[in-house]
């Protein structure tokens, strides 16, 4: 057995992590020969509603579950933490627009980069799942500038679990044969689900279906099923969420099945001439616990249009922020 790891999950007491902590506790995030101390942050106000959640990771009895710490403090929540995954946001209710997500978040995700900063792991990984989680991750890198940008992510995760299951069910194909799908920008309506380099089963995806069911049914059926669940279910997409959550960590941690390609939210290093600096989400491949964007792809001018759509979202969202970096 291996030294325990610490995992700090925030918005602990919420809908998210209600799917998210029991599949982390199980080992299903970071192996079966891994203990776990759980760190659990909340808000002082759901503090009682977190106790009750630690009473049932008590009566699951996982195994490698070694301690659960709950908290409304961002240092003990954080304090030599490996890994953390920042769900605690305020969640996009009916009717919400962006920017209103974006003011009532930013302030979040600072105050917690510079806890991060001063008391995590100088190894952690972290996964920004609030939204907007593009900007939210990006926040979070301006104020913590000990910690390497590289070890700051976002989650496209969930929108490119959706292009693989869109075109699946559309070419009535199994999940596993569909390899180099890919989703761009940000995690808004804004961003570019690719099916230019992806191929089913060999052959090249955009052959097997007609243009006009990519452009005018699939990429917008993508964009916009986060509001497509909450108009059928009431509320925000949660244990989807959860598991794309497990699914972005273990890739990272473990390296990427059969070398394919996932979707992250990470920072951009000029690749594809996406603006330096923004978390922007690429193709990517995890090897060795490092994530690297797949490099070299030609884009052609209907992709380079909208990436540039999200891109400007992206610079927009940041400006608007801006103040918040160190
Ligand atoms: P819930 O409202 O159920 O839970 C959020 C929890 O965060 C609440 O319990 C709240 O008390 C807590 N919280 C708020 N501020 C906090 C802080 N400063 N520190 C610690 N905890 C804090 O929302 P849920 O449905 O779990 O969604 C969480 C976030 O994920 C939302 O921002 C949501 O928009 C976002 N999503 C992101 C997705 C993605 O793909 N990146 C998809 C799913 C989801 O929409």
């Amino acid at each position: 057995m291996k030294e325990p790891v610490c995992v700090t999950v925030t918005g602990a007491a919420g809908q998210i992590s209600y799917s998210l902590i029991f599949r982390i506790a199980s080992g299903e995030m970071l192996g079966l020969d891994q203990p776990i101390v759980l760190k659990l942050l909340e808000i002082t106000p759901a503090l009682g509603a977190l106790r009750g959640v630690t009473m049932e990771l008590d009566d699951s009895a996982f195994p490698l579950l070694r301690k659960i710490i709950y908290t409304d403090d961002a240092e003990i929540g954080f304090k030599d933490s490996d890994f953390a995954l920042l769900v605690g946001a305020r969640p996009r209710g009916k009717g919400m627009e962006r920017k209103d997500l974006l003011e009532a978040n930013a302030n979040i995700f600072s105050v917690q980069g510079r806890t991060i900063n001063k008391v995590a792991s100088r190894e952690i990984k972290i996964l920004v799942v609030g939204n907007p989680a593009n900007t939210n991750a990006l926040i979070l890198a301006k104020n913590a500038p000990d910690i390497d940008s590289k070890q700051i992510t976002a989650m496209t995760r969930l929108d490119h679990n959706r292009s693989l299951t869109q075109l699946a069910q559309k070419l009535d194909s199994p999940i596993t044969k569909i390899k180099h799908a890919a989703i761009w920008g940000n995690h808004s309506s804004t961003q570019y689900p690719d099916l230019h380099h992806c191929s089913v089963d060999g052959i090249p995806a955009l052959s097997l279906v007609d243009n006009e069911w990519y452009v005018n049914h699939m990429i917008p059926s993508v964009q916009q099923r986060g509001a497509t669940i909450i108009k059928a279910r009431g509320s925000s997409s949660a244990a989807s969420a959860a598991n794309a959550a497990i699914m972005h960590m273990k890739d990272w941690v473990h390296g990427s099945q059969d070398n394919d390609w996932v979707s992250m939210g990470v920072i951009s290093d000029g690749s594809y001439e996406i603006e330096h600096g923004l978390v922007y989400s690429f193709p990517c491949i995890c090897r060795d616990g490092e994530w690297n964007i797949v490099k070299n792809l030609k884009i052609n001018v209907f992709s380079r249009q909208r990436m540039t759509a999200s891109e400007l979202e992206l610079i927009e969202e940041r400006d608007a922020v801006s103040h918040l970096f160190t």
